[in-house]
């Protein structure tokens, strides 16, 4: 309960922030563009990841003013992008359950991408598949009215949900993200390979994209160069980190 009146408080006391961490096209090893994780500064206990206070956020309902935040945030960094070098990035920010299934989230996402003039293509939004199943009718409807706008949608943790497979049949997406649970065993666990390799074929048989999370190691990033995924995002390219920060990172690769 002390965590949670203090989160309301961290919103409004403007304790959030975004981190980047940058996805790297594989073929060529250069930043395409960024997964957006939220971080709250807290005064005292300082740096606080999101493991430890999106449950809380979700299940106090501050999730959905806080969600609104992080996609306004993502609006302003879309648009203060458009600047040679930088005009490229993609922007990826997670939704919760409870934002998918809110009546907010479409009218609040016309209001930013109207304001701020965005080109949609280059938002991502990525859902899990467990947020997405909770009432897959409703995501259904969801993903149809982001893809019409343009906006790509991501399934974030692709394989650990308990219905991967219906949830491709059921939903319009562009892209898969595979998770690091799959990654991380690749080069010692022979049915890994075969899952993350099989992964991407099926993915890009639908015409989906691939990215692969937590890559951590050289043998990794080379097995799945070799396997044709798309882009890998982890720490053998980058832990998240401040805007400022990634935007060095990007010009710097110039
Ligand atoms: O940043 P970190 O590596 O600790 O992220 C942990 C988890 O928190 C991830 O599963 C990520 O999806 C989630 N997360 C990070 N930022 C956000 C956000 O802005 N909104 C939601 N709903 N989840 C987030
Ligand atoms: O939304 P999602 O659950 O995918 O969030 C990504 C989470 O994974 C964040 O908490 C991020 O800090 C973490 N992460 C990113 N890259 C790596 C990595 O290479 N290894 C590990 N162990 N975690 C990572
Ligand atoms: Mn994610
Ligand atoms: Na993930």
């Amino acid at each position: 309960l002390l965590l949670e009146n203090r989160l309301w408080q961290a919103l409004e006391q403007n304790e959030f922030e975004l981190y980047l961490q940058p996805q790297i096209e594989l073929a060529s090893g250069r930043i395409i563009g960024a997964e957006a994780l939220l971080r709250w500064h807290h005064p005292e206990l300082g740096m606080v990841g999101p493991d430890r206070f999106i449950p809380i956020a979700e299940e106090s309902g501050l999730i959905l003013p806080l969600g609104d935040w992080v996609l306004q945030r993502a609006s302003h960094l879309l648009a203060s992008w458009r600047t040679p070098g930088l005009e490229h990035l993609r922007l990826a920010v997670n939704l919760s359950a409870r934002q998918c299934h809110g009546a907010g989230l479409l009218p609040h996402l016309d209001r930013l991408l109207d304001t701020h003039g965005i080109d949609p293509a280059l938002l991502e939004l990525e859902i899990t598949e467990s947020a997405a199943m909770q009432d897959p009718e409703r995501s259904r409807a969801l993903l149809v009215e982001l893809r019409s706008r343009g906006i790509k949608v991501a399934i974030d943790d692709f394989g650990t949900g308990y219905s991967s497979l219906s949830y491709l049949k059921l939903f319009e997406i562009d892209r898969i993200k595979i998770d690091r649970g799959f990654v991380k065993d690749i080069e010692s666990d022979p049915n890994d390979a075969v899952i993350v390799a099989a992964t991407i074929a099926l993915a890009h048989s639908l015409g989906l994209g691939v990215v692969a999370e937590g890559v951590e190691t050289q043998a990794q990033r080379s097995f799945l160069r070799a396997k044709q995924c798309d882009e890998a995002q982890g720490y053998l390219f980058a832990r998240p980190m401040p805007v400022a920060q990634f935007e060095a990172m990007v010009r710097s690769e110039s």
